[in-house]
């Protein structure tokens, strides 16, 4: 509980089966978070059977997408606080804090990936994806009036029950640019969204989305593409 709100983390998983037991432990932080859901999104290692034995409610999302997964995730989430999060170890259990945090001011809470000052020396952030993921971010700032923005994929995040509620049928993404169109629904509703730095680490497990520059610079033409096409439409 945080306050009187119950509090949800979400975790999408894809193949997790390294790491998915330490994140459920380490974002089950006591007394704070009430629910932990692992969305598997037909894994074909052993995430489902590790998940299992943990503290958490494992739900399958057939439909295969990162988009897919999350989508899955909120959906069944019942805390009035909701968290995105990974299950890959590069985002901090106890970061959770800093969303709560501005959850008092703001209906939707952005971590924010590109703070060189919480960079781990392992993170997969380097020029490129520093750059790119702020260069988006500014494309949606400018575009669609929004507040200081610096990074249009940080899966961290936290939503207000209330502001889900007012987004959620509009989703229509369901690859790995949903965020963009998360945080556009958001402002287009004139909802308070803001982003706090949050620590990024590097990876346990086979990266997906990012882990090529083919698959990096695929998503990040996704995403410009429904940056504008929202815009203009
Ligand atoms: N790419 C991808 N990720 C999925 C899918 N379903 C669930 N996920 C999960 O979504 C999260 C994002 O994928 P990642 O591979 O971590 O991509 P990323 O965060 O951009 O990059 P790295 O963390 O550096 O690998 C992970 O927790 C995946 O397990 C899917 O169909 N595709
Ligand atoms: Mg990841």
């Amino acid at each position: 509980m945080y306050g009187n709100s119950r509090v949800t983390v979400i975790l999408p998983a894809y193949n997790e089966e390294l790491h998915i037991r330490k994140a459920v432990d380490d974002f089950f932080l006591p007394g704070i978070v009430d629910e932990v859901i692992v969305v598997d999104n037909n894994s074909h290692d052993r995430t489902v059977e590790q998940a299992t034995g943990t503290s958490a409610r494992v739900v399958a999302e057939p439909e295969q997408g990162y988009g897919h997964a999350l989508r899955r995730g909120l959906r069944e989430a019942t805390g009035d606080l909701v968290i995105l999060a990974e299950p890959d170890g590069t985002f901090v259990g106890r970061d959770v804090l800093k969303l709560l945090a501005y959850s008092d001011d703001f209906d939707m809470v952005s971590g924010t990936r590109t703070t060189r000052e919480l960079i781990w020396e392992q993170a997969n952030m380097g020029w490129f994806l520093r750059v790119g993921n702020w260069a988006v971010a500014k494309l949606i700032q400018i575009l669609h009036d929004g507040p200081s923005l610096t990074d249009c994929g940080c899966t961290l995040r936290l939503i207000h029950r209330a502001a889900l509620e007012q987004i959620r049928d509009e989703f229509t993404v369901g690859g790995s640019h949903f965020l963009p169109e998360m945080v556009i629904l958001a402002l287009k509703r004139k909802l308070r969204v803001i982003e706090v730095p949050v620590n990024y680490r590097g990876r346990v497990g086979q990266s997906k989305i990012t882990g090529t520059f083919r698959g990096t610079l695929a998503t990040g033409v996704r995403m410009i593409g429904l940056v504008v096409r929202s815009r203009v439409s």
